[in-house]
C-alpha cells in the first residue's frame, strides 16, 4: 500500500479530493493511504510562526526551515525504515509528465511539501528535498493544487484502482499519441451522426479506424509527440498519407 503524506499550512484544501471520487475509492481498496499534516504544528516558537522576512531583504516570505524539517523527520520515524521521496512542488522544478507518474507510481512513500509565500528557505531544497517538481510555466498561489495534480495522475496508475488497466494502457501519454474520438448513444443526436464504421461491428476496421484518428489528432494538435515515439510500418504509411493530404489541402 502506497503512503502518501502532505505538508500544507492549507489542510482543508485537501479534504475535497480526497474524498471523492477515484482517489476516494483507491484508499477504500487499500491501494493507498493519505495523510495530511499542517506543518505550522511543528512550528517551535509561541506564536507558530513558519515564516520569516529574507536575509538581504527585500519583499515577502520565506518559510523557515526548522518546521518543515521537524515534520518530514516525524514523517519518516513514524513510516520506519524506508526512504521517502520528499517532494517540493515549485516553478523551478522538473516539468511533471506521465512518464514521471509512472516513476513515482513505484514508490512505497511519498511525502508532498506544499508552501505558500515568496518562497522555501534554500536549505529545505538542499537537504531535504528529493525531487522538486513542477505542473507547468505558471506561478499558483501555493504547491497545494500543483501537488493535488501529481498526487492524482500517480494514484489512478496503483495497481486494482481503475479496475479496468486497459484503459491506462491505451491512455494518450502512454501509448504516445492523443486518444481517437469517443461516441456514445444516440447514433443521431439532433442530425450529429456517429461515423459509420463504429457502427458497423467490424472490430479489426474500428481498431484501424481508431489508431489512424490518434494519428490524425496527433499530427494536428502535437506533431512533437510523433518525433518522440517509435512508429509501426503501418502507422508510418498512415502518416504520410496524412501528410499528404494536408498538404493538398495548404
Ligand atoms: C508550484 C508551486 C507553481 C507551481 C507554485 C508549479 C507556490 N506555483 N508550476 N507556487 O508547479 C514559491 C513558494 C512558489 C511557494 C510556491
Amino acid at each position: 500500500m502506497m503512503k502518501i503524506d502532505v505538508l500544507t499550512l492549507f489542510p482543508e484544501m485537501f479534504t475535497g479530493i480526497f474524498g471523492s471520487s477515484i482517489l476516494k475509492k483507491a484508499r477504500e481498496q487499500g491501494a493507498v493511504t493519505y495523510n495530511i499534516v499542517n506543518f505550522r504544528d511543528y512550528a517551535e516558537n509561541k506564536h507558530k510562526t513558519v515564516d520569516d522576512y529574507p536575509y538581504g531583504g527585500g519583499a515577502g516570505m520565506v518559510l523557515k526551515p526548522q518546521p518543515i524539517f521537524d515534520a518530514v523527520s516525524d514523517l519518516k520515524e513514524k513510516a520506519g525504515s524506508g526512504s521517502p521521496r520528499v517532494i517540493l512542488l515549485c516553478p523551478q522544478g522538473k516539468t511533471f509528465n506521465q512518464k514521471m507518474a509512472e516513476e513515482l507510481a513505484g514508490e512505497e512513500h511519498l511525502i508532498f511539501v506544499c508552501g505558500h509565500y515568496e518562497g522555501y528557505d534554500e536549505r529545505i531544497r538542499k537537504y531535504l528535498i528529493t525531487d522538486e517538481i513542477s505542473i507547468g510555466d505558471y506561478v499558483l498561489t501555493g504547491g497545494e493544487l500543483a501537488a493535488m495534480v501529481v498526487i492524482d495522475s500517480v494514484v489512478r496508475l496503483l495497481p486494482g484502482v481503475l479496475g479496468n488497466e486497459e484503459s491506462h494502457r491505451k491512455d494518450s501519454f502512454s501509448t504516445g499519441l492523443l486518444e481517437h474520438p469517443h461516441y456514445t448513444r444516440p447514433a443521431d443526436f439532433r442530425g450529429m451522426k456517429v461515423p459509420d464504421v463504429l457502427l458497423s461491428g467490424n472490430h479489426r476496421l474500428i481498431e484501424e479506424w481508431r489508431e489512424k484518428e490518434s494519428i490524425k489528432r496527433t499530427l494536428e494538435r502535437r506533431p512533437d509527440l510523433l518525433e518522440k515515439i517509435e512508429l509501426t510500418e503501418q502507422q508510418k504509411k498512415w502518416l504520410e498519407e496524412l501528410r499528404k493530404e494536408k498538404k493538398s489541402l495548404e
